[in-house]
């Protein structure tokens, strides 16, 4: 470790692939960095934006020391002894005047940083509050209830088997960009090359993705739901459906059947602004691939009829018998549960609903839609402290200026980061991180199927002096606040593997982080043992979870773990009759209303005509882990695309200025005229719109800051994902400098 001249492996840790890198440490830095060839899934394969990893290591913004406000508002230097004594006296405070609900954490994972999870649950467990807020559930827990409802268990998520499929349809998503599966340029160029194999891409905008398609189904925002449930209609109105999958391993189909022959095919497909024959065309070229698989992403999630959206999407792959299949979708493993069953027939499930507006959890997730009215309210049991830990609230959710407003009411709130961010910045302690490069480090989105892999980094820098990796700094935050740890159901154990033999001979800082994994190995082996034996780990006598203990803890450059067979995924189902329960009730109900949608006018908002997607993944954006704006070469400003047309009407051309305006807010941006737009749709990139501390110790914004533009209520009905794909605006030219 630490000044190396030969490369050291790692991972790249701006997107939740994690793609191996080799880099060479030099004076504190990231230097030659290149795809690392033995890494079990990414294979050598970088995207462009791994060679701006520095900027995340070494830049203006980054903490070293913890912070607490002082009586005067400004932040001012604290030992860790002080902050930490500090931190557990008032969270003992309010739970001993307010109870443990007073009390939420918000995030505690991010793309590349989740070896300490299971610290932060321990913590959280000991505060005993419930409440978990994170960025998954501003987009994925619509899914995750669907995959209870049709599955048994929330936790019961899928993979598309893109490696092996004959068909894939990519909606609402754009790998070329936002990746989402390994080896994404490479994949997508294998596909669109090969004269047996199609893709299908359904986007309202020609993306690079889209370039690569067999059919490009470029639909109008928002119109998701109307075409998957055309598509749908045509498969079972024609018969296509597999008949024998549906009978031997779902109910539920004659109600679902029924419900899609609702459907009128013309009516709906031109509700999505695509011709109907197209339609049909593309519908039956699903129904009879001889495999087929689908990958959605933000675009589905973050519009209109979210969770419908996903409901029927997840039909088609259903329906077609696409699942439990090589090729199709599949549930995979766990190496840890992230992903939890949120149980509405759980004793407890009226205390975990959230005390304001009354939501419930999703897989274990609050949406932080809701937090803001959680916090900024009158009602006694509203949410008084909080935790924010590798998550940057105050711009990365909606309405950012109610969340600023309810975080200044906040009695004690606590951020954990490697940056000064804006959510530090509301703080009343801050405590400095050590970066994913100076600390063991992985994240557990390894859901591959069959195959999966894990890749636990090791570091290849020193601590920064004054920062803590989080595994101490909830270790010695949960110690503090709990009368009997031994009693904590995550802490007792890990306390005590940490003095297990097979990891006391490890260095201390690899102990508290091996610990979550040594727990993990035991019980991935018990669920999972042909599948382990399978990827080749061999029991030698010390048991196999500790033979697969070892091989994690020593493959730096990552291993694969576990190989299953393609129908061992229906062994992972959760429901007692072991079968997919394909009709759900409240989808159902929201298939009414789409149909009544689809007999009435289309949404328009004449005080706000253009549709905004605020939050588009280009090369100039890594969510918000990169912040000096330096490290972009392109698109400094993030401009806002627009159509020519559009363009030309409002009398502006490329590097030329716009003001944005939304019921919530408004932001000046700069223009791009991109023809790959549709006429009254406008595309903000996500990740801008930081502050940084430039070399005059000036701090200076960069880019559209696009949750000023976003509301708390526009979002699902039932998971609370907002519509940030969808946000009606309107555009007009700022008034003249001086005017
Ligand atoms: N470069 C880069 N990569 C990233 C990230 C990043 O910040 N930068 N972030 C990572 C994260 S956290 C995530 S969640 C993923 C997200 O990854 P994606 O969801 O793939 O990325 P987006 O660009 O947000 O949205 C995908 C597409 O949805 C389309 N879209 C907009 N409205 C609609 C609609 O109504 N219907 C349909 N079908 N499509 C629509 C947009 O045109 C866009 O091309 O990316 C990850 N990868
Ligand atoms: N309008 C709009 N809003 C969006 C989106 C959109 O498309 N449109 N996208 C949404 C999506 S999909 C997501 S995932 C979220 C992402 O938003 P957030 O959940 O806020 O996550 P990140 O932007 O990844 O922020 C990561 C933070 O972790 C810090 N960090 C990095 N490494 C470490 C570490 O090792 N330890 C600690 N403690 N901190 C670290 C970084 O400095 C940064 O402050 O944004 C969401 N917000
Ligand atoms: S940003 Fe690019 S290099 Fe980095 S993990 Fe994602 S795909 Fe891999
Ligand atoms: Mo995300």
């Amino acid at each position: 470790m630490g000044e190396a001249a030969q490369p050291l492996p790692s991972a790249c840790i701006l997107c939740s692939e994690n793609c191996g890198i080799l880099t060479v440490p030099a004076s504190g830095h990231l230097t030659r960095i290149r795809g690392d060839r033995n890494h079990p899934s990414s294979a050598g394969y970088l995207c462009e934006k791994a060679q701006a990893l520095d900027h995340y290591q070494n830049h203006a913004d980054r903490l070293d020391r913890p912070l607490r406000r002082s009586s005067d508002g400004r932040l001012e230097e604290v030992s860790w002894e002080t902050a930490l004594r500090e931190i557990a006296e008032r969270i003992r405070d309010l739970r001993e005047q307010h109870g443990p609900t007073s009390m939420a954490f918000y995030g505690g994972a991010g793309q590349g940083n989740q070896l300490h999870l299971a610290w932060a649950v321990a913590f959280r467990l000991a505060i005993g509050s419930p409440y978990l807020y994170h960025a998954l559930g501003q987009e994925k827990t619509g899914e995750f209830w669907l995959d209870g409802a049709l599955f048994g268990s929330q936790a019961c998520h899928t993979s598309p088997d893109i490696a092996h499929t004959e068909l894939v349809m990519l909606s609402g998503t754009n790998p070329w960009h936002a990746h989402g599966f390994p080896r994404a340029r490479n994949q997508l160029r294998e596909i669109s090359r090969d004269p047996a194999r199609t893709m299908i891409v359904v986007d309202p905008r020609r993306t690079r993705t889209a370039e690569l398609a067999d059919h490009h189904l470029a639909l109008r925002p928002g119109t998701d739901a109307f075409l998957f449930a055309a598509m749908l209609a045509v498969i079972v109105g024609e018969g296509l459906e597999d008949r024998e999958f549906l009978e031997r391993r779902t109910t539920g189909f004659e109600r679902v059947r029924e419900k899609l022959l609702e459907v009128d095919v013309d009516t709906y497909a031109r509700r999505a602004g695509l011709d109907p024959a197209r339609v049909r065309d593309v519908a039956r070229r699903f129904a009879t691939a001889s495999s087929a698989c689908v990958r959605s992403d933000l675009g589905l999630q973050q519009s209109y009829h979210s969770t419908l959206n996903l409901y029927l999407e997840k039909l088609l792959v259903l329906l077609t018998g696409n699942f439990g299949r090589r090729g199709g979708n599949n549930i995979h493993a766990q190496t840890i549960p992230l992903l939890w069953h949120s149980d509405p027939s759980a004793p407890d499930w009226e205390q975990r609903k959230t005390r304001v507006t009354g939501m419930i959890p999703i897989a274990g997730f609050y949406p932080p839609n809701i937090l803001p009215a959680e916090i900024d309210s009158e009602h006694p049991a509203r949410i008084r402290g909080l935790v924010v830990d590798s998550a940057n609230p105050a711009v990365t959710s909606a309405n950012s200026e109610a969340y600023r407003r309810a975080f200044r009411k906040l009695e004690l709130l606590v951020a954990v980061d490697t940056s000064r961010t804006e959510t530090t910045e509301l703080a009343h302690y801050v405590l400095p991180a050590a970066s994913q490069f100076e600390k063991y480090e992985c994240t557990f989105f390894n859901w591959g199927f069959p195959v999966n892999h894990l890749h636990v980094r090791h570091p290849v820098l020193p601590v920064r002096e004054g920062c803590l990796p989080e595994q101490e700094i909830y270790r010695r935050l949960a110690l503090a606040i709990s009368d009997d740890p031994s009693s904590n159901p995550l802490l007792g154990p890990l306390l005590q593997v940490m003095e297990h033999p097979a990891l006391k001979q490890l260095s201390p800082d690899l102990r508290a982080a091996a610990a979550p994994l040594f727990i993990a190995s035991q019980q991935f082996v018990e669920q999972h043992r042909a599948a382990v034996l399978r990827a080749g780990i061999e029991d030698r006598g010390q048991g196999l979870g500790a033979a697969l203990f070892e091989r994690i803890v020593g493959s730096p450059s990552g291993t694969e773990i576990s190989h299953h067979r393609y129908e061992d995924t229906f062994s992972f189902i959760r429901h007692p009759d072991g079968r997919i329960h394909l009709d759900v009730d409240l989808m159902f109900r929201w298939m009414d209303d789409l149909r009544h949608e689809a007999a009435s006018e289309a949404r328009s908002d004449p005080e706000f005509p253009f549709v905004l997607c605020a939050g588009e993944r280009r090369s100039s954006n890594a969510t918000t882990n990169l912040r000096d704006p330096a490290w972009r070469p392109r698109d400094p400003d993030g401009a806002l695309a627009i159509h020519p047309a559009d363009a030309r009407a409002l009398g502006v051309a490329d590097g030329d200025r716009l003001l944005v305006e939304s019921r919530t807010g408004s932001i000046e941006v700069e223009v791009r005229v991109d023809e790959g737009i549709q006429p009254s749709c406008v595309s903000l990139p996500h990740g801008f719109g930081l502050g940084y501390t430039g070399s005059d110790g000036e701090r200076v914004v960069r880019g559209p800051a696009i949750n000023a533009l976003t509301a708390s209520d526009h979002c699902d009905p039932l998971a609370k994902t907002p519509y940030h794909k969808t946000v009606p605006v309107r555009l007009r030219r700022p008034p003249a400098p001086g005017a």
